[in-house]
């Protein structure tokens, strides 16, 4: 019923992602679509990027990566990134978009959980060596029949050499199928996977699109890592595809890497968190970089505060656009010709007339116009429910396939949301999310550790922290903090989610079902910080 109003209503055109490259191939084969700045710059056309997309496709479909099969990918921002993904695509195979900051504990968790046939990664990247993760990962997962990897593969199957006769590609998938898995920020002890299909996905790429005017003059620096959800569409590299612009790849998020990007590459537009955007705001006064082409940059991920974002368009001369989205659908934007009290102060509107938003009380009944509380979304791009998840989807989403998002919003008479907080067990530590579940449950396999409690405390650059409150086992020795610390990155999980802070605690607030007071243990974290 829903998927024939949003066909009426033009949002889901039955387009595929391939086909949108292959599409452009065909009305703009020299445009150059995609650059990769280091160690040397390497640039494609579309015709160019379409033509290795089709040799990785086939060379993927010759080792028998079909269509359905999941596809776990942990790439940094290179071109790599983008070609495997674009092939997988193509095929219909579902990449599952680990983060390059994963480690054993997720990676060996999306593997098998989604039966992956294949995991494409690095061999080294940040210090850290994943050809090895990968072997390790490959021994445990018996689905697991291929690694690929980009350098020196060992063991493993070479990037660099799939590559097959796009003679015999298979035929791609329909426009209503899947075609990925994206990551939840989570609230439970194992992250969960969002289903999207090219038909839902696309409409929010276009509507992004002309709400950020991408067009073919665009050039958009990727600077947040290319696999999360706002870099890859809020409008992101698929919405520079989708318009016909190009693609420029940035290796870091610091200003002296990406300023002379800037400069050198005449980067139109970019997207970043917010303790990005306030670290790039210092920066820019004292910068010999010519950043007069950038028209404007999108800020979001997090709450961006109202007096950082005052701070923003006088420092670049740009236009600032705030964003509030999530992987599972539902993305708002400040438009370009928003009044300016309303791009500092607000986080903007949804991209669709028919994404549907309910904001409620405790118990689902809508709240008076302007007020706040939990905010319910439904639409043409957001998700009905988690893959394989029935338990969670019950939580998470009402009878009707409204998305609980778990953030705490009002509604300016203008329509615009403003985030005021979140009722969800999260800790967004400057837009990466944490879930305290999971690391909690990583801290409890300590011999030493009774119980422990992971809360946000706020910070004044990432917005928040993470904080374990740690009850010691009464026959325990003595623990530091830093043991602690060591114990949970030796556990192979992804170091933004090591606690900033421990604290040694004898008990932890009760409630009247006598569990943890989370609510009670972040009252006592806001008080100490107070002090
Ligand atoms: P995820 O579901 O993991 O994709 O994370 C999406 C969540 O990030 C949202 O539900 C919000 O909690 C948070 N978020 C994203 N953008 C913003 C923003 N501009 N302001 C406040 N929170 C945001
Ligand atoms: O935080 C997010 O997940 C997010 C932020 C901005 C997002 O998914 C998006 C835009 O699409």
């Amino acid at each position: 019923e829903f998927a024939a109003r949003y066909r009426a209503a033009g949002y889901w055109r039955g387009e595929t992602i391939g086909g949108m490259l292959r599409e452009h191939a065909g009305r703009r084969p020299d445009a150059e679509a995609l650059v990769d700045p280091a160690p040397e710059r390497r640039s494609w056309t579309y015709r160019e990027l379409d033509e290795r997309v089709d040799e990785l496709a086939a060379g993927f479909t010759a080792r028998g990566i079909a269509k359905g099969d999941r596809v776990v990918v942990q790439l940094p921002n290179t071109a790599e990134f983008v070609q495997v993904t674009m092939a997988l695509f193509r095929i219909g195979a579902l990449p599952v978009f680990a983060l390059p900051a994963h480690r054993e504990s997720e990676i060996r968790y999306f593997c098998s959980f989604t039966e992956a046939v294949a995991y494409v990664t690095v061999d080294r990247h940040a210090g850290f060596d994943h050809a090895a993760l990968a072997t390790l990962v490959k021994d445990q997962v018996p689905t697991l029949r291929e690694v690929f990897v980009v350098g020196e593969a060992g063991d493993h199957t070479p990037l660099a050499e799939v590559a097959g006769d796009p003679a015999g590609l298979p035929e791609g998938p329909g426009p209503h199928e899947l075609a990925f898995l994206q990551l939840s920020g989570g609230t439970t002890g194992v992250p969960k996977l969002i289903p999207r299909t090219h038909d839902d996905y696309l409409y929010s790429v276009r509507g992004s699109d002309e709400i950020c005017a991408v067009d073919t003059s665009t050039r958009f620096l990727v600077v947040l890592p290319a696999a999360h959800n706002f870099p890859v569409s809020s409008p992101g590299w698929l919405g520079v595809f989708h318009a016909g612009g190009t693609v420029v790849l940035s290796p870091g998020t610091d200003p002296a890497t990406a300023f002379p990007l800037v400069e050198r590459e005449r980067i139109t537009m970019t997207g970043l968190v917010p303790p990005l955007a306030i670290v790039w705001t210092d920066a820019v006064a004292a910068t010999g970089h010519d950043l007069s082409s950038l028209k404007s940059v999108l800020v979001g991920g997090a709450k961006y505060s109202e007096a950082a974002a005052r701070r923003f368009e006088p420092a670049f001369g740009c236009r600032l656009q705030q964003v509030f989205g999530m992987a599972e659908g539902l993305v708002n934007y400040t438009r370009l010709d928003d009044p300016y009290e309303t791009i500092v102060a607000t986080q903007g509107l949804p991209i669709s007339p028919d994404d549907e938003i309910r904001i409620v009380d405790d118990h689902d009944q809508d709240v008076p116009e302007g007020e706040f509380g939990h905010l319910l979304t439904r639409g043409p791009y957001t998700v009905r429910g988690y893959w394989r998840a029935p338990e969670h989807n019950r939580r998470s989403f009402t009878e009707d396939g409204f998305y609980r998002t778990g953030d705490i919003v009002r509604r300016t008479p203008g329509g615009h949301l403003v985030v005021e907080g979140r009722a969800k067990d999260q800790i967004n530590r400057g837009g990466e999310k944490i879930a305290p579940e999971e690391v909690e449950n990583v801290i409890l396999r300590h011999p030493s550790v009774h119980d422990v409690s992971v809360v946000a405390v706020p910070d004044e650059y990432l917005g928040e922290r993470s904080l374990a409150y740690v009850v010691l086992r009464g026959d325990a020795e003595p623990l530091r903090a830093v043991a602690v610390k060591r114990f949970v990155r030796e556990q192979g999980i992804a170091a933004f989610k090591v606690p900033d802070l421990v604290e040694f605690v004898d008990e932890f607030p009760q409630t009247g079902v006598g569990k943890v007071s989370k609510k009670g243990l972040r009252a006592a974290a806001d008080s100490a910080q107070d002090q």
